[in-house]
């Protein structure tokens, strides 16, 4: 259920600086289905024809072919994805459609900053490597990335930096994600390190930036973000064409991406089509400002933080999820209930998870599996037992290798609502 909704009007006078494509976008309310309808080429996408009189449509119908299904908005390729924002395209996974281990391409939530390129061709796609340390400046076409470097596949957690966004109080502007701004695929691709040492760079070699082929709806670069040296040239780092054996969805970056696994999903440019090797922190589009940043000290709920005391975030904190059952199941009394669900955390491997079904007071320790490769998310299983009927809430706690533990409230207020890791909570209901 969304919490709030909040207006265009109301996010630019807050902060009237942010007139970016994250704010653009209306925040689409679900129980109108207004503001999911926005642009000929938006409504002619989920018609999935022309609109033949187009012209003569009234502002914010709509159309007949959708108005009674039950799903408000079908992104192709996806399912029971719940659509935050139409333009850009966000939308997120209920939990429950996020049980399998290695996440399919159609439960992948999608992240977009702008409008992701059209008609892409992907047998003439080319990616040029540059920038002030590059030792030289190289263009690859994907069939020389697929040919000259070694193939890796690797599951890697994705999680885009705003997950968790909507609980935070005050509240912060952007996509109200709940859970669902999560996934672990396999990625098929290469080791970007091969392609930087194949390209050469310099010693003074601070960060490594990416360029996508999406644009603003003015023609700008919607965002360039990228990561320090050392994460790029990890083993895990990847460029990757494709996703459990199949090519990327068009909305994932198809038909060249960036994935670096447990960091803001902000630093892997999807649609890549430009690596420049910086000798500076890369300065693109969100990378400077305060997106993607959280105080480098902890500040009280609703403080004002000045640019210069906000710190870029690296590895995201330790977070599990219940998958398995799906939040108000209805569990026949004096049966035993078989949880599952993941538990991630940035660099590092997670060493615990415990499941309360007592508000905290005590905990239960589940089945933690190691994951199938690093910077994967593991997964794990409890069997239940509940004392007597009634409405319980389940709730699961990971602890990661470096000794932090999900918070079970809320953790540190930001002002652009990151980071959110407190412990997923379901309820059951047991009969
Ligand atoms: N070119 C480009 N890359 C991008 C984005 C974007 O808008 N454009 N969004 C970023 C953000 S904020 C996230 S969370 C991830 C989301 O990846 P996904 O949409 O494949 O889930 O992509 C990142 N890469
Ligand atoms: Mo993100």
């Amino acid at each position: 259920m969304r919490k709030r909704v909040r207006g265009i009007h109301e996010v630019f006078a807050s902060d009237p600086a942010r007139a970016d494509w994250e704010v653009w976008g209306r925040q689409a309310d679900p129980s109108t289905r207004r503001g999911f309808l926005k642009g000929l080429g938006a409504m002619t996408a989920l018609v999935g024809s022309k609109i033949v009189f187009s012209d003569f449509m009234p502002a914010g119908l709509i159309p007949a072919a959708y108005a009674n299904q039950a799903e408000p908005f079908a992104i192709e390729g996806k399912d029971g994805l719940t659509v935050l924002n139409d333009r850009p395209l966000c939308a997120e996974t209920p939990a429950h459609l996020l049980n399998d281990d290695v996440t399919p391409a159609h439960r992948l939530f999608v992240r977009n900053n702008g409008l992701p390129p059209e008609d892409v061709d992907g047998r003439n796609w080319t990616l040029t490597v540059d920038g002030e340390s590059a030792a030289d400046t190289k263009t690859y076409s994907l069939g020389d990335l697929k040919e000259r470097f070694e193939n890796v596949s690797r599951q890697l957690v994705m999680e885009c930096g705003g997950n968790g966004r909507s609980e935070y109080d005050p509240p912060a502007s952007g996509n109200q994600w709940t859970v669902g701004a999560v996934g672990c695929p396999r990625w098929d691709g290469i080791r970007l390190r091969d392609v930087l040492e194949d390209c050469g760079y310099r010693d003074d070699t601070v960060y490594v930036a990416y360029y996508g082929a999406d644009r603003t709806a003015d023609g700008g670069v919607p965002i360039s973000r990228g990561v320090p040296m050392a994460k790029a040239l990890e083993a895990e780092s990847m460029i990757a064409w494709g996703m459990n054996g199949e090519p990327l969805h068009p909305m994932n970056g198809h038909p060249l991406r960036l994935v670096f696994g447990g960091w803001p999903g902000s630093t892997s440019g999807k649609w890549l089509s430009r690596i420049a090797i910086r000798n500076i922190v890369h300065d693109g589009p969100k990378m400077t400002g305060m997106s993607y940043k959280v105080p480098c000290e902890p500040v009280a709920p609703g403080t004002e933080v000045a640019p210069e005391d906000m710190c870029i975030i690296e590895a995201m904190p330790v977070k599990s999820l219940i998958t398995y059952p799906q939040s108000g199941y209805q569990h026949p009394v004096g049966e035993v209930l078989s949880l599952h669900g993941h538990a991630w955390t940035g660099d590092n491997q997670v060493e615990r998870l415990d499941v309360s079904i007592d508000f905290g007071r005590t905990w239960i320790r589940a089945d933690l599996q190691p994951p199938a490769n690093r910077l994967a998310w593991q997964n794990w299983d409890l069997d239940l037992e509940f004392p007597e009927a009634g409405y319980y809430e389940v709730w699961a706690r990971a602890a990661d290798a470096n000794g932090d533990v999900q918070p079970v409230v809320l953790p540190g207020w930001n002002p652009r609502g990151y980071l959110n890791n407190a412990c997923h909570r379901i309820a059951v209901y047991v009969a």
